[in-house]
């Protein structure tokens, strides 16, 4: 379609109002169109498109036949290809797109033209019959002049005519300004407080004088009545605040809201149940993850899909799999185990930290003064092994376990006894893309130290754990624990690669020390061995101040060495220093949360927030709901109990990260098989599920161009296609039902 004039003025009065927008003395760039033709005046030329396509030109458009019944969206494209981006310059991208019959869907991308394949922005949209014209803007993260502007209408069931115009990339462009809907400035835990725990929130106002707040009950009564505390601007949000207190208050009931300063929270309750909910909702996450097994749909109604990664085509099958070329002459049977995150990918770094996680929600239920282990026992968790007489959390986790058992390198076979570090895709795949349609080839990556360490540190602490319902188990546990720990004392610095990340993650970790000391406090706690406390009380990581701002996950594994060292019953000589140290942590997390005015035990380095940012906030809470394990003092307790209130909505954002959970809670993770945003026929992400959270690196390009220049906080966007502010992980739900658990059991 020839291009009219009203949408160049149109264009021409918004940049000048964004310009006018825009401070002082910043460059802008000149805007440039990079499309060849995409108006198809004349011609469809130099577009291509994939052999089952053909186009042509129709009024002014171009119009193809789409054929039905391919498994994946790029199968069938139509696209352009040597477009140049240059990196860190900003695009508009936009193009009217039309599908009949109605609801088809698209995928339109920018991303390189050549393997791998990256994509530097895509979205999914829905098709109309009367067609709509799309617009976005991202931020480009590379310079290349082999980009590609493609549009995939593969992946739908039925034939269907797709047609385009008006195709357009414009570099140069200013980056878009998002504004979030965030709701009421009053921010409250919008899932519910305990009765008797602590009751928090905060007020986002230019005021700074202190001001009256109301708590009113489900009909409206005003029920407790106070003055907010002014805390000035707050570093991690950006945002002038008040914090208010209505711990006094401990009545149980639904649906109080906060009224202050003409402004009335959402809604919420006071009253434990959500939490024993919770508690079962974040680790029946698990069983929908699970790899290598159908999902049954009478245990998980809306989540029943075909078992992954069985060898029936398309899948290539995880029960036969190679290496990389040149990295092993053998094939290994590796299925199960759990899906990461979104992607099919599975690896032994942060099966292992997950795995840990689970396990220790049930052991600490074993020993804490207010565990209770049969809330996670047989029958608890709606899994096909329920009714078995085992836990079923143990269940759960066994089906990880065995996965990574699996991993190990046979005997009689080089570096046998390590682990392979992780077994993907050999590319990566789009969205959405059950894990049976899964078509690319499996990989088994090289063998490395902290795979290796991950596996000894968890088929040790099986061993102890499962012993009293499987004792063969316990003992293959523990003799694969064993020889990973020989093996790895023996390939002590054997790295995952920091460029192996095609088709899937990298996890590479070049320090390992905290690997070591975690995998040997486990072997210890299990075995009592000598040999295993000499390396233990030898570790530098045994009294190095490990509780820093950022905590622990998969990379900072010492914490999990530590955590269980002091509070597993064990007789480790000096004890006492290392429950010392744990408590030491805890008071500095304390102090953090006390100091932040949305009271959160996180305040990394100069408000960086990093990748998976809630469960970090998670994880230094776990540390001091430790401290309240070990000691019964009540400030950790209120101190733990107060950090989920910023994972439920007391934040910048007014989000609950936890889907099913709070008035507004995010749903639209980044998954390829809860895809819902992408796919209607498809499930959102289960109820208790949490997001990634805040990421300052925000490294995708749909965050990049939305969130470009977000502080602390502000750095999250509740949308599919945000990999890495909005993904799910096994790790970070890991978190969410060690502290599910802990307070679940605070009632
Ligand atoms: O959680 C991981 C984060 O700490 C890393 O910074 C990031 C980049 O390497 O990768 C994250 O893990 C992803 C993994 O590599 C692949 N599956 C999805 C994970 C979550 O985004």
């Amino acid at each position: 379609m020839k291009r009219r004039r009203t949408t160049l003025l149109a264009l021409t009065t918004l940049l000048a109002a964004t310009l006018t927008a825009l401070p002082a003395g910043s460059a802008q760039a000149e805007e440039v169109e990079q499309v060849k033709n995409g108006t198809f005046d004349t011609t469809t030329a130099p577009w291509w498109t994939t052999g089952n396509v053909t186009a042509a030109l129709t009024d002014g458009r171009l119009c193809a036949e789409i054929p039905g019944g391919t498994p994946n969206r790029w199968d069938a494209a139509v696209g352009q290809n040597d477009v140049t981006l240059v990196k860190g310059e900003s695009y508009r991208f936009s193009f009217s797109a039309s599908g009949v019959p109605q609801g088809k869907v698209l995928r339109a991308i920018v991303g390189l033209q050549v393997a791998p394949y990256d994509t530097y922005f895509e979205v999914s949209p829905q098709l109309n019959v009367s067609g709509d014209r799309y617009s976005y803007t991202f931020t480009s993260p590379v310079d290349t002049a082999q980009a590609q502007v493609g549009f995939q209408v593969g992946g739908n069931a039925d034939p269907f005519t797709f047609c385009m115009d008006d195709v357009s990339l414009l570099g140069g462009v200013p980056p878009e300004v998002y504004e979030p809907d965030t709701g009421p400035r009053v921010r409250v835990n919008q899932v519910a407080y305990l009765p008797a725990g602590p009751k928090n929130a905060t007020l986002v106002t230019e005021a700074t004088a202190k001001l009256p707040w109301q708590l009113k009950n489900a009909s409206g009564s005003v029920v407790a009545r106070g003055s907010t505390r002014p805390r000035g601007v707050d570093a991690s949000s950006g945002q002038n605040v008040h914090s208010i207190d209505f711990g006094s208050y401990r009545k149980r009931g639904t649906g109080f809201t906060l009224v202050v300063d003409g402004e009335t929270s959402r809604p919420f309750d006071i009253d434990p149940s959500a939490y024993r909910r919770l508690r079962l909702d974040s680790l029946k996450y698990y069983y929908t993850q699970r790899s290598g097994i159908a999902i049954r749909d009478d245990l998980r109604p809306g989540y029943g899909r075909a078992a992954g990664h069985l060898n029936a085509a398309p899948n290539k099958g995880d029960d036969d799999v190679p290496c990389q070329p040149g990295v092993c002459d053998y094939t290994l049977d590796v299925t199960g185990g759990w899906y990461d995150a979104g992607d099919h990918g599975k690896y032994v770094v942060n099966g292992g930290i997950s795995t840990w996680e689970v396990l220790s929600t049930y052991e600490r239920s074993l020993y804490a003064r207010t565990g209770r282990t049969h809330k996670l026992g047989d029958g608890s968790l709606d899994i096909p092994e329920s009714g078995n007489k085992v836990p079923d959390l143990l269940d759960e986790v066994r089906w990880e376990l065995d996965f990574l058992l699996k991993m190990q390198v046979p005997r009689g076979k080089p570096l046998a006894g390590m682990a392979h570090h992780k077994i993907h895709d050999e590319q990566w795949t789009g969205l959405p893309l059950m894990p049976a349609d899964d078509p690319q080839k499996r990989e088994l990556h090289p063998p490395s130290t902290a795979a290796t360490l991950n596996l000894a540190a968890t088929a040790a602490q099986a061993a102890r754990l499962y012993r009293p319902f499987d004792r063969a188990y316990a003992a293959k546990n523990l003799a694969a624990a064993r020889t990973a720990w020989e093996a790895a004392r023996a390939h002590p610095d054997m790295y995952a690669s920091e460029s192996d990340g095609t088709g899937g993650g990298t996890y590479a970790d070049n320090n390992v020390a905290d690997e070591f000391y975690w995998a040997a406090a486990q072997l210890y706690l299990t075995t009592g061995e000598k040999k295993y406390a000499d390396f233990v009380l030898g570790s530098p990581v045994h009294t190095a101040d490990i509780f820093g701002p950022i905590g622990f996950d998969w990379a900072r594994t010492a914490a999990a060495g530590r955590l269980d060292l002091a509070l597993v019953p064990n007789k480790l000589p000096g004890r006492d220093k290392v429950r010392q140290s744990v408590i030491k942590g805890a008071d500095r997390y304390l102090a953090t949360l006390q100091d932040h005015p949305y009271g959160l035990p996180y305040a990394p380095d100069k408000n960086l927030y990093d990748w998976g940012s809630n469960h970090q906030i998670l994880n230094n809470a776990v540390v001091i709901a430790s401290a309240y394990d070990l000691t019964g003092a009540s400030k950790y307790r209120e101190g733990a109990l107060q950090s989920m209130d910023y994972l439920f909505g007391r934040n910048a954002l007014n989000i609950s990260y936890v889907t099913g959970y709070g008035e507004v809670n995010a749903h639209n993770q980044h998954a390829r098989w809860y895809a819902h945003q992408l796919d209607p026929t498809q499930p959102n992400p289960p109820a208790g599920t949490l997001a990634g959270g805040a990421n300052s690196g925000i490294q995708d390009p749909f965050a990049q161009g939305k969130l470009q220049g977000c502080v602390g906080q502000f750095c999250y966007i509740d949308d599919i296609q945000s990999w890495s502010t909005n993904e799910h992980t096994i790790n970070w739900n890991a978190a969410l039902a060690r502290m599910a658990s802990f307070v679940a059991d605070q009632t």
